[in-house]
Order: C-alpha cells, then structure tokens, then sequence
C-alpha cells in the first residue's frame, strides 16, 4: 500500500513541472469522475497551464453546470502531439486504462500518466499511482491533493468536487462515508460551496420521461433468495418509448435496497447489440456482508464491494436469471447454518 502523502506529494509535484494537462475522465462518466476532471481542469488553467479535460462518452445534461462540460474531447480526438513530452496525462476515478481510452489503447503518450482512484480492484496502470479505496469519492482524493499542493480552491472547483464526492457516497448517507468525507466537504463549503444549491442542481433535473422509465422498472421489481435480493430491468425500447438515454438509469438500482429486507440488487439494463451480439448492462448494489463485486466478477465486471457492475452477452430475460441464479448462490453462502 502506498503510502499517501508520498503519493500526493510527487504528484503536486510533476503536475507543478507539466506545461499540458491531459485529464481523463472514464467512460460512461459519472457525477465524480466528471466533478474531478472539472476542477482539475480549471485548476490548471488558473496555473496557465494548456488543459483538456477528455472522456470516450459525452457529458449527461444532469452535470452540464460543470466548468468545460460542453469541451469535452474524446482521447482519440485530442490534437495532435497533446500532451507531449513536457506534459502529463491525469486519469481520475478509472479503475482501468481500458475505461480511460477503451478506443485509443495502443495510443503511446510520451509523458508521464498519473493514476488516482479509489477502486479496490483499480489494476494499477501508469507512471505515478495512488489508489486509495478508503475514500468514498475520487473527489475526497483530488481534494485532499490540491489542498495539499497550496494551489488554492476557487468556488467552480469546490463545486465540481462536492459534486464528485456527493454522487459517489450518495450524499454521505452510503456506508462508504467516512469522517474524511465529512472533513473534506467541509474543505469545500468553506471554499463557497453551498450544499443546498449543489443537491438541487444534482437531484431537480429529471424530465417526464425519466420518471416514465424508472416507473418501467419498478413495475417489475421481483424479490427473491427469502426476501434478500431483489431485481428489475428496463428495454431499449423502454428507453426509446420514454425517449431517455442510458444515464437516466444510473443508479436507479439503489431503490431496490430501499425494500425492507433487500440487500442484493440489481438492474439489468438492454445495451444496443455489436455485431448481432445481445449485450446488457447489469449494475449491482449490496450491503455488507454481501459483496456486489464478487458477483460482478463472475460476469468479467468489477468495481467496489457494494457497488459494481457487470456487461453481459445475453438478452436481458436471460441476463436477469442468470443474475438471479448467481446471487442467490451468493447471498446462500452467508447462511450455510441453516
Ligand atoms: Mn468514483
């Protein structure tokens, strides 16, 4: 394990030596790896460094108040020769360089890349890694860097990384919150984050449609393993009808946990098919002492203890019995006294 002012410390300091920033956001991105490549961004551009804050998908609408939200380049886009020698490459909350630049792999940077996250299972790529799973947000991390460094925090900064540390540890209430999550948003809200503000930006965005779609789901909530796991599952043409977009589901599977008893979940959702193979996305959530990543990795997907997720080659009535199946057997492993 490292140790994590080291970590901090080396990082400042090749960011203070770097002329280019290149910050990686993961695909599929999120309120935290889009909250802290926000503020980076802005950071670094406040250094007069050259910054591009880069992820494989767009920005979702929900997180569009986010500094540079709508400049967003994808990895294979950047102009040419960006970042150079003399630069740097910064991947925030991405557990694997494939999530960082799953289209632009073989892509050689000529410049160091940093690599901070708090996914157990992050696999460790690049020149300079701090990895810390105690924090319950990539946000927590890139907090305690630049408070660290003496760059200062300006308001658009806490914002964004208030934003990364609330979407992650759902407002402080998931067991990942720590008193370090309650310490570094009181960093931010001296820095001029007001809460309030933030949450209702984050959670008064939905449309008609999103609820119609999430109505889909619910209809279909089925509990199972003696009322200990629950699942639902949403077609594309549920989100066609409905005219949503995947992230109008992102983490619409923590309503399952909200079952009195429940505490395994899933959503299985239909992702469009790659070469006439069905695909479907499952998120998992689980409370201790079960474990949502172990389940995922039994489909090739990972993530944290209990909040993981999981592509599966199978239509999506399928992917919910084969999901059935495998947290039954998992959550039967606790009770083997019986
Ligand atoms: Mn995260």
């Amino acid at each position: 394990m490292e140790n994590h002012s080291d970590a901090i410390e080396k990082i400042v300091r090749l960011l203070d030596a770097s002329d280019s920033w290149l910050v990686l956001s993961h695909e599929n991105p999120d309120g935290d790896t889009l909250g802290c490549g926000a503020a980076l961004t802005r950071v670094g551009l406040r250094l007069s460094k050259k910054v591009i804050h880069a992820c494989p998908d767009p920005c979702p609408a929900k997180y569009s108040y986010l500094f540079g939200s709508f400049d967003l380049l994808t990895p294979e886009n950047l102009p040419e020769g960006f970042p150079g020698a003399g630069g740097v490459v910064i991947c925030v909350d991405a557990s694997t360089a494939a999530r960082a630049f799953p289209r632009a792999g073989s892509r050689g940077f000529t410049c160091p890349l940093v690599n901070i996250d708090h996914h157990p299972d992050n696999e460790r790529f690049g020149d300079v890694i701090w990895v810390d799973p105690t924090a319950s947000a990539t946000g927590e991390m890139i907090t305690e860097l630049i408070s660290a460094s003496g760059w200062g925090f300006q308001k658009d900064e806490a914002e964004a990384l208030y934003t990364a540390l609330i979407s992650d540890n759902g407002g402080f209430s998931f067991e990942s919150t720590t008193l370090k999550s309650h310490a570094v948003a009181m960093t931010l809200i001296e820095a001029g984050v007001s809460p309030g503000k933030i949450s209702e930006k984050l959670n008064s965005s939905l449309s008609e449609g999103v609820l119609n779609l999430w109505g889909r789901a619910m209809t279909r909530t089925a509990v199972f393993a003696d009322g200990e796991c629950a699942v639902f599952w949403l077609t594309a043409e549920d989100f066609s009808r409905t005219e949503t977009t995947r992230d109008a589901a992102e983490n619409l599977v923590n309503f399952l946990l909200r079952i009195k008893g429940v505490k395994m979940a899933a959503l299985c959702g239909e992702m469009p098919a790659v070469g006439g193979e069905k695909r479907v996305k499952a998120s998992l959530r689980a409370r201790a002492p079960f474990n949502a990543r172990e389940v995922a990795a039994v489909f090739g997907g990972g993530g944290h203890n209990l909040a993981s997720g999981c592509v599966m080659s199978a239509g999506v009535s399928e992917a919910v019995s084969l999901l059935r199946k495998e947290m039954t057997r998992h959550v039967s492993r606790f009770h083997t006294d019986k």
